[in-house]
């Protein structure tokens, strides 16, 4: 840990190291001084981010402005206020006054502001005008279907469309995503739980298995933080001789398709070839992989079977992601272990009036990396999103390296930088390793 519980005032700090240890003045006199938290590192991915934190209403307030200006598409201000959120979640403790700040990296004006407020009000004026907000509300709404993005919900919204019901009844022209989205609306936007994700894991498992004998199959994004729901399920899929993964994503979704377990889905190519492109590109790292984006029908039953399954230990595949490349036939999150017991149909989701569903869609991303980039690809595709975008920040300006989930690439030395685990990448940054439980940023 990187952070000092408390301070005592007027105890000398250390500045160990300008990025681990940020200087914290404390002076006699300030009455808050003896509460201040000091020495958290400004980069999320220096820190230790866990899921449980202790600044609820904090975090929820700026997370509300973060997620306004992301919907309004101004990068920048949402990158600030996840970040100033990103380091309240790191304290240790929760905060009580504004004091207890002094000295901490990554909080703008604007965010404590806010924090000030919400600590001496209980509640901050802008936060609750932008919740009542007609625009918000009618931005969440819109890009909460599957398919629309800020830009299509701002046209829409200054044509007066609200709703996903004012869309269907304007007879615009929806994309084949937009229609299964609308479609599916209430369903896509019920959280998941990991017992969902478990019981599709297994499925998706067996229809790896079928194509292709000894491919690999591993429970990323947020579950692989821990989390026990999310908005979706993400996996990834590598087989341990290179080349052999080449084609698996068609026929996988094939093999999903032709049992009728696929509601929609769209497949892109790998586009990824190092000499070509070159380190720089493209802006985003997210898209260069064979990648599926797709709902899933989930069966009740399917559900249920999983559910009796993932309660007998026996049963449960090699769940040891730290350590890669992945040695084991096929795996599973390592945070399915701390399910035990826990698994069960969630009757908010599967009830229906007084009978029960008998499915439900669910957003489901696959994504085959060849084995030589499986490392980069498992730390690029498990988050958080904050705490990617920190990694390749701090990988630019403080190693002067371009991080992709594909490789790493020394500018100085003009090479590209192998890597067979995580621990490797972070090493070659030289940074800490923090687990995937640490990386909710
Ligand atoms: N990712 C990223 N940058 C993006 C989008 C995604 O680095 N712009 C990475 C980090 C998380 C991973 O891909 C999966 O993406 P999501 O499913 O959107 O995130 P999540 O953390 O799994 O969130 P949720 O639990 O809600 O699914
Ligand atoms: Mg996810």
């Amino acid at each position: 840990m990187w952070y000092t519980e408390s301070m005592q005032v007027g105890r000398p700090v250390d500045i160990l190291d300008r990025h681990k240890l940020q200087l914290c003045s404390v002076e006699r006199e300030d009455p808050d001084a003896e509460l201040a938290v000091v020495s958290l590192p400004s980069y999320a991915c220096q820190r230790h981010t866990p899921l449980q934190h202790h600044n609820k209403g904090l975090i929820g307030a700026l997370s509300i402005l973060a997620e306004n200006a992301e919907l309004s598409e101004n990068e920048g201000r949402g990158v600030a206020f996840r970040r100033a959120a990103a380091l309240l979640k790191s304290l240790p403790q929760e905060i009580g006054r504004a004091g207890q700040l002094r000295g901490l990296p990554c909080l703008g004006d604007h965010s404590l502001r806010v924090i000030k407020e919400v600590l001496e009000d209980g509640g901050c004026r802008e936060v609750e005008a932008t919740k009542e907000s007609e625009q918000f509300k009618a931005m969440k709404a819109l890009t909460g279907i599957f398919g629309v993005g800020p830009k299509t919900a701002d046209r829409w919204f200054r044509e007066g469309i609200h709703t996903p019901s004012d869309l269907q009844r304007s007879g615009h022209t929806l994309n084949r995503a937009q229609q299964a989205g609308l479609q599916h609306y209430d369903d896509l936007n019920l959280p998941v739980t990991k017992a969902e994700a478990d019981a599709i894991c297994l499925i998706v498992e067996r229809a790896v298995g079928e194509v292709l004998p000894g491919a690999e199959i591993t429970l990323i994004g947020g579950f692989r933080r821990g989390k026990q729901t999310g908005h979706d399920v993400d996996f990834l899929i590598t087989h341990p001789e290179e080349g052999r993964e080449e084609g698996l994503m068609v026929k996988v979704v094939s093999w999903l398709e032709a049992q009728g377990l696929l509601l929609y889905q769209k497949t892109t190519r790998n586009s990824y070839l190092e000499g070509k492109d070159g380190p720089a590109r493209p802006p985003s790292n997210m898209d260069r992989f064979e990648r599926c984006f797709s709902i899933f029908r989930l069966s009740a039953e399917q559900l249920r079977r999983t559910t009796h399954s993932t309660t007998d230990p026996s049963s449960r595949v090699n769940t040891d992601l730290h350590t890669v490349p992945p040695q084991s036939a096929l795996r599973r999150s390592d945070s399915s272990a701390q399910m035990d017991g826990q698994v069960r149909v969630e009757s908010s989701v599967w009830s229906q009036g007084s009978g029960s569903r008998s499915w439900r869609a669910v957003r489901l991303d696959l994504v085959v990396s060849p084995y030589s980039q499986f490392a980069f690809a498992l730390l690029g595709w498990t988050g958080s999103k904050l705490f990617e975008r920190e990694l390749r920040r701090w990988a630019v300006h403080e190693r002067a390296m371009t991080l992709s989930s594909h490789t790493l690439y020394d500018s100085r030395q003009k090479l590209y930088l192998r890597a067979g685990s995580e621990q490797e990448i972070f090493a070659l940054l030289g940074l800490e390793y923090i687990p995937p439980c640490g990386r909710n940023a």
